[in-house]
Order: C-alpha cells, then sequence, then structure tokens
C-alpha cells in the first residue's frame, strides 16, 4: 500500500497529522464510503478523541455550509477527506480566513492551480506520473496506511483492514488494487464489498440522512466492541453481521440497488447518445426518490464496457451530472472536460480523468450536455 504514495514521507505525515488533530481540528470529509473511512481511519491515527467532524454531501461540494459550520465551532484549524476543493477557490479563500491555524486537504486534486492561500496545505495524494494504476489515490487508503504506521493492537487491525477493503469496494479500485490491499479470507472479502456499497447507498439522499454522523457512531461503536469482545469472540464476520451497522448499511443498499441496476439495465440496451470517432457516449437521465446519478453512471459503465457515461439527475441542490469513462480506454481527460465549459453554468465541479462530477444550475443543463457533447466529439 505504501508504494502508492511513494512521494509521500508517511511516517511523516502519519506525525502531522497526529499533531494536528491533537491541537483540535476538526474533520470535513466527503459523505462517500471513501471520504467516511478516510475519517473514521483518521480517527484512529489520532490515538484520542478528534475534534467535530463535518459531512459534506455531494450536492454542498461549494464549502459554504462547510464555512459557515466551522464559524459556528469556532474551529482553529480543520483537516478535509476526499473533499475535492479544485472546484471552489473562491469559498476554498473565504474557508481558510475563517481558519487562523490552518487547513489541511487530503485529496488527489490534478491539475490544482489555483494559488492557495498561505495557511491551506494540499496533501497531494496522486503522484506524478503514474501510468499502470488508475489516476486515482483513495484519501481512505492513504489513512489506512498511515494507520498502519501507527502501532495498532492486533484486534484492531483486522477490523482496519477490513475497512481499508471496504473503502477501497466503495471507491471501486478494488480490483486494480488488489495486489496492494490486505488478504482477508474470501468471506470477509465479500463482506467488506457489502459495506462498502452500503456506505455508498446510504449517503445517497442527504435529506434522508441529514449531518447527524449516526453512521460514524455506529462505525466506532463497531471497532470498539470488536476490540473489547475479541478475547471470547474470534470471527470478525459475525461481528459484523450481527451489528447495527450492518443492518442499517444493508437496508440502504437493496434500495439503492435495485433502482441503479434497473437504470443501467435499460441503458445498456438502448442506443448511444451519439459515437465520436473512437468511441460511443451513453447519456443516462435519472428520474428517482434519491441521488443516484454517481451510481448510475459508474453502474452503466461497468454494464456498457465500453466509450463514455454521462448521467444527469435533478437534485435539490441543481442537476447533477456524472461522466465515467470506460477502463480500457486512456482519454479524454474528464475533471478537465467540465473545468473547460463555461464556469457560470456550474454550482461545483471536479474530479479525475476517468470519473468527474459536477452539480449544474437549474436551467443551464442543455447548455452542459451540449458542451460535453461538441469537447467530446473535438
Ligand atoms: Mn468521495
Amino acid at each position: 500500500m505504501a508504494s502508492l504514495f511513494p512521494h509521500l514521507d508517511l511516517p511523516y505525515e502519519a506525525y502531522e497529522l497526529r499533531r494536528y488533530l491533537a491541537a483540535g481540528a476538526g474533520v470535513a470529509f466527503h459523505a462517500d464510503a471513501d471520504g467516511f473511512f478516510a475519517a473514521y481511519l483518521a480517527s484512529l491515527v489520532a490515538e484520542e478523541q478528534s475534534g467535530p467532524m463535518y459531512q459534506v454531501f455531494t450536492e454542498n461540494l461549494d464549502l459554504v455550509d462547510l464555512d459557515a459550520w466551522v464559524r459556528g465551532n469556532s474551529l482553529n484549524c480543520l483537516a478535509t477527506f476526499d473533499i475535492n476543493v479544485l472546484s471552489a477557490p473562491s469559498a476554498l479563500g473565504r474557508l481558510a480566513t475563517s481558519l487562523p491555524l490552518g487547513l489541511r486537504v487530503y485529496d488527489d486534486h490534478k491539475g490544482l492551480s489555483a494559488i492557495l492561500p498561505d495557511n491551506v496545505e494540499t496533501i497531494e495524494l496522486l503522484p506524478s506520473g503514474s501510468d499502470s494504476l488508475p489516476e486515482i489515490r483513495p484519501a481512505s487508503l492513504f489513512c489506512f496506511e498511515l494507520a498502519r504506521q501507527s502501532a495498532l493492537s492486533n484486534p484492531r487491525r483486522q477490523l482496519v483492514e477490513f475497512v481499508a477493503l471496504a473503502a477501497a469496494h466503495g471507491e471501486g479500485v478494488a480490483r486494480p488494487f488488489a495486489k496492494m490491499l490486505p488478504r482477508l479470507p474470501n468471506s470477509l472479502n465479500s463482506l467488506a464489498r457489502a459495506v462498502g456499497r452500503g456506505v455508498n447507498a446510504y449517503y445517497t439522499d442527504s435529506s434522508l440522512q441529514g449531518d447527524d454522523m449516526a453512521l460514524m457512531m455506529r462505525m466506532r461503536d463497531l471497532s470498539e466492541s470488536w476490540v473489547d469482545k475479541v478475547e471470547a469472540h474470534r470471527d470478525l464476520r459475525d461481528h459484523v453481521l450481527g451489528s447495527d451497522i450492518f443492518a442499517m448499511l444493508t437496508e440502504a443498499e437493496n434500495i439503492v440497488s435495485s433502482l441503479v441496476e434497473g437504470i443501467a439495465r435499460q441503458a445498456a440496451v438502448e442506443d448511444p447518445w451519439f459515437h465520436t470517432k473512437e468511441f460511443p457516449v451513453y447519456l443516462v437521465r435519472v428520474d428517482a426518490p434519491r441521488r443516484i446519478v454517481h451510481l448510475a453512471a459508474s453502474a452503466t459503465r461497468t454494464k456498457v464496457d465500453q466509450g463514455v457515461v454521462v448521467s444527469c439527475q435533478d437534485t435539490r441542490a441543481g442537476v447533477g451530472f456524472e461522466l465515467r469513462r470506460a477502463r480500457a480506454l486512456h482519454s479524454p481527460d474528464l475533471a478537465d472536460l467540465l473545468l473547460t465549459m463555461d464556469s457560470s453554468w456550474f454550482l461545483s465541479r471536479g474530479g479525475h480523468p476517468m470519473a468527474a462530477g459536477a452539480t449544474v444550475k437549474r436551467g443551464a443543463e442543455e447548455a452542459v450536455l451540449e458542451g460535453i457533447e461538441r469537447l467530446l466529439k473535438k
């Protein structure tokens, strides 16, 4: 796992993170499997109770609400996990002025060009020039490596390895990173997949989940009760299967997967939206009671296994857009593509070359679709 981050001094990063959290830093994370598990693992690196935590939902990636929360809690410093600040340089500037002791941003930000305020430090997780692996370095796997650098007790380590696997499944990198991930028995591997997908399903609708940190509290309960019970009861699989958190996650996953599978199955039998010279492009218009636009895009990419998939869905905050590229393609860079378009159409946008997303102002969605078509045909 350390080989994913050859450009970083991991013992130093563990020390810095611990020092920062001990100074009372708040923690904000992207509300999905990667962000959630990154924040959880970071709290283990801290070894003691860290500051207050905040979930940034995909539709609020403009960071305005996060700034209000920082001010409301009178925080001096903040660490963010899996929050891509590429899309929000102006909100970032405002956020930085609220944090006299600083802001540490843990994510990959290919192409971050904005000049950052002095008290903002980005811990860039993506090394430059890494062709053989996907162009993504999940924040959760970085925090897992930091947690592993800390001296964790054995029972805790087993649960933490399970969490790293769940995070990789949730982030969709379990296969490409398979050789680097911890090896656990097959039954735990499939359970980790269910948990990773369940966390993403849980976070598909912020209006249902609110900002109550219920999932994080249950994750901590699960981990504490595992460490306490491990002498009497050695089977981690039974422990996870019998937990509150697992019941909550499977319920969310059942609701969401039936919605998403139906959409992807339908999209795969329909004709592509258009063809470029090299590949087909699929358009999926999502109409569903939960915010599943990103999952519909990923599931459709898996089903059609070629070209580019664009999905969109009307959400509370605006129109959610998600772009996915087949794994076999090496271009186009989908994050670049979104960033090339007229900024006045967007509330937020960002991501990675093969998976990017945006929230578009209501009324601008057709202009964005035309822009995507024009740029892909170029
Ligand atoms: Mn994320």
